[in-house]
């Protein structure tokens, strides 16, 4: 008999990771076992890819009915408010960011699922957590909502592992840099509007200050480290929820000098907002030795072999009219 096939559910499947995090799931484990579920309907494309339900995370009986009636072993729950917009609506934040995360773990212990993918951020780190090579056991005060509920997440994950034996995971994501699904309202967005903006206009007008470095991944990496980790052996595992995961850090005024390697008129304005402070709070540069040792995480791209893919696929929905 050929093992059953994984069924699995990810939420706040429309946004940035999950619309291709739901591809390579679909890849992996068939399209049809894998349910895309989010708050808002996602594009008539998305809908044709494979299944999909409107599910809000802070209906935790909608939760459980969706993980009951779909026979669910394995949720990746990627819903969240990210930091912009949570500095904008902390409720919200708080809401779907802690009641949400509850929501599925509880779900998750009473329905005795085989594994939870909880994602973590960067955003959990505050001014006084040492701001070069950031270690994984470090001072966790962030100073946005988006970061405290972040912090929440972790140790709710990893309680659950302690005391309920549940399977939980989770990874702190530095920026996510991509061309599919643009980013849902953090701090790190200015790093994939710049593609976009200097493609359509040859200028851009940043929000952050030329010298703000932040950590940063290519989607390709992200979506590895995310199946990865899901993938390690439990056994070798001494961190669950909370590991530091790297891969590249740049200032903005460095990735404008890559892409002008490749777009050599482009003008770049540095216009600092509110989500300069979010910047200014978070690490430059994060030590992921835990995430190499226990799960062998290797990231495949650097800044300048990002940059050349990035232009290439912003290029490409340019040639085909296909930007936003
Ligand atoms: P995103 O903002 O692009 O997408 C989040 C999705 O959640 C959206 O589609 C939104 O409609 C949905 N959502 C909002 N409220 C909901 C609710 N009540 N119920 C169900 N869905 C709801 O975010 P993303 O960038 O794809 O991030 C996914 C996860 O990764 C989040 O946990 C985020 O904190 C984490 N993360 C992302 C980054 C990044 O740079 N993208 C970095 C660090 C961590
Ligand atoms: C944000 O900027 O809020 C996110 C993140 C780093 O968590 N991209």
């Amino acid at each position: 008999m050929p093992p059953k096939p994984i069924k699995i559910l990810v939420t706040g499947a429309g946004g940035q990771i999950g619309t291709e995090l739901v591809r390579a799931l679909r890849q992996r484990h068939g399209r049809d076992n894998v349910t895309a579920t989010d708050v808002v309907e996602p594009s008539p494309q998305a809908m044709a890819e494979g299944p999909f339900a409107l599910l809000d995370v802070t209906r935790r009986a909608d939760v459980a009915a969706a993980v009951e009636s779909r026979r669910i072993d394995v949720v990746y729950h990627l819903a969240a408010i990210l930091s912009a917009r949570g500095e904008k609506n902390p409720g919200l934040a708080w809401e779907v960011n802690i009641n949400g995360t509850f929501n599925v773990l509880e779900v998750a212990r009473e329905k005795g699922l085989a594994r939870v993918f909880c994602p973590s951020s960067i955003a959990v780190f505050g001014p006084e957590t040492p701001k070069e090579n950031t270690p994984q056991e470090t001072v966790l005060r962030p100073k946005t909502m988006y970061g405290l509920t972040k912090v929440a997440g972790e140790l709710l994950g990893d309680y659950y592992v302690q005391k309920h034996g549940l399977d939980v995971r989770g990874c702190r994501y530095p920026g996510i840099i991509s061309h599919e699904t643009l980013p849902g309202g953090g701090t790190t967005d200015y790093a994939v509007a710049i593609f976009f903006e200097a493609v359509k206009n040859g200028r851009y007008a940043c929000f952050l200050r030329p010298e703000t470095r932040l950590p940063m991944m290519y989607m390709p990496d992200c979506l590895k480290a995310t199946l990865d980790l899901m993938e390690a052996d439990f056994g070798r595992l001494k961190h669950h929820c909370d590991f530091n995961l790297a891969s590249m850090s740049f200032s903005a005024e460095e990735l404008a000098a890559e892409i002008r390697k490749h777009i050599p008129g482009l003008v770049v304005a540095y216009r600092p907002d509110f989500r300069q402070a979010i910047a200014d709070s978070w690490p430059r540069t994060i030590d992921d030795a835990a995430a190499r040792e226990e799960w062998g995480w290797k990231p495949a791209f650097d800044l300048a072999s990002m940059t050349a893919d990035m232009l290439r696929a912003v290029s490409d929905k340019k040639t085909r009219g296909l930007l936003p």
